[in-house]
C-alpha cells in the first residue's frame, strides 16, 4: 500500500517504516497516525516479516503530535474521539520485535513512540524530550508512565517538568537507549540488529519480547512465573529441537518458525 507520510520497505525479513513528513519534522497529524497504525499492523500480520525498524529522518525521528492540528481541539472532541489512544497504541501492541532507530528530535509523542518500541538505537545527534509542559499540555501517549518506569522518577520528573531535551549520551547513561552510533551508521546498525533477530525463530523471538514486556506489567514473582510457563512451552516447538540439536552437532541452526 502507498502512503503519503511514510516510506515502507522490506529488506529480507525486516520491514522498515520511515516517518516522512519533512515539512513538519514528522509531527503526527491524523494522516500520519492512521498510516503508521496501518503499516505496523500490516508488518505484524505479514508472515514474511520477523522484525520491524521504525525510523525518521536525520533531523527528526518525530517532533511530536501536530500542534497546529490539535491547538483548537475542545475537551469534548478530545474525550469523545478518544484522541490519541483510539489509534495510537499500535506500536505497543505490535507482537514482533520493533526497533526504533532515532536520529535528531524525538520529542513529545515522538519520544513516546520511541519508548513504545522494544529498544532504541540512537544516532549521536538524537535529542529526546517531553516538552508538552512548554505548550500548556502534558504527555498523552504514555510519556509520564513509560519514562518513569524506564529511567526512574528523578529523571522522568526532570524531563517532564522542565521540558528540557536530553542528548544521546545522557539517554544511554540513564537507560533510555540501548546503543549510540554515529549518525551515518544508524540504519546499518539498526538493520544489522533487526536481521540478527529475524534470523532466529520468529515465535521464540516473540516469546522473548512478550516475557520482557511482562516485567513492566506485573510484580516480579508473577513475571518469573509467566517466564517459566513460556520457557516450558518452547519445548513444544520444532525450533527448540533444531536449535539445541544444531548446538550439539556444532552447526548453524535452520529455524522454521515452527
Ligand atoms: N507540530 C506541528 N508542526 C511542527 C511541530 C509539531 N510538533 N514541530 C515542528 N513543526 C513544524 C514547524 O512549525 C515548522 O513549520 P513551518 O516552517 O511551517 O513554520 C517546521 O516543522 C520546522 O520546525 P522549526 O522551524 O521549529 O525547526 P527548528 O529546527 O527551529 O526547531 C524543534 C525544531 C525544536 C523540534 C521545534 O520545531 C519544536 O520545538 N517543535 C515542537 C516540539 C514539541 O513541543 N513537541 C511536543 C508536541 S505535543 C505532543 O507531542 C503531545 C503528545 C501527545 C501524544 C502524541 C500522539 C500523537
Amino acid at each position: 500500500m502507498a502512503y503519503n507520510t511514510l516510506e515502507v520497505q522490506t529488506d529480507e525479513r525486516v520491514r522498515v517504516i520511515r516517518l516522512s513528513r519533512p515539512e513538519a519534522l514528522n509531527a503526527f497529524n491524523r494522516e500520519l497516525m492512521d498510516e503508521l497504525t496501518d503499516a505496523l499492523k500490516a508488518a505484524d500480520e505479514d508472515n514474511q516479516i520477523s522484525a520491524i525498524v521504525l525510523t525518521g529522518s536525520e533531523k527528526a525521528f518525530a517532533a511530536g503530535a501536530d500542534i497546529k492540528e490539535m491547538a483548537d481541539k475542545s475537551f469534548v472532541e478530545a474525550y469523545t474521539e478518544d484522541f490519541i489512544t483510539a489509534n495510537w497504541e499500535q506500536a505497543s501492541r505490535t507482537r514482533k520485535p520493533l526497533i526504533a532507530a532515532v536520529a535528531g528530535y524525538a520529542l513529545g509523542g515522538g519520544c513516546e513512540l520511541a519508548m513504545m518500541c522494544d529498544f532504541i538505537i540512537a544516532a549521536d545527534n538524537a535529542k529526546f524530550g517531553q516538552p508538552e509542559i512548554t505548550i500548556g499540555a502534558i504527555p498523552g501517549a504514555g510519556g509520564t508512565q513509560r519514562m518513569a518506569k524506564f529511567i526512574g522518577k528523578a529523571k522522568a520528573m526532570d524531563m517532564c517538568l522542565t521540558g528540557r531535551m536530553m542528548g544521546a549520551e545522557e539517554a544511554e547513561r540513564c537507560g533510555l537507549v540501548a546503543r549510540i552510533v554515529p549518525k551515518a551508521e544508524l540504519m546499518d546498525t539498526a538493520m544489522e540488529a533487526a536481521k540478527k533477530i529475524a534470523g532466529y525463530s520468529r515465535p521464540i523471538a516473540m516469546m522473548v519480547k512478550e516475557s520482557v514486556n511482562r516485567a513492566f506489567e506485573v510484580p516480579l514473582s508473577e513475571g518469573v512465573r509467566f517466564e517459566r510457563r513460556v520457557f516450558h512451552s518452547v519445548f513444544a516447538t520444532q525450533d527448540q529441537k533444531e536449535g539445541m540439536k544444531a548446538f550439539v552437532e556444532k552447526r548453524q541452526p535452520n529455524f522454521k518458525d515452527a
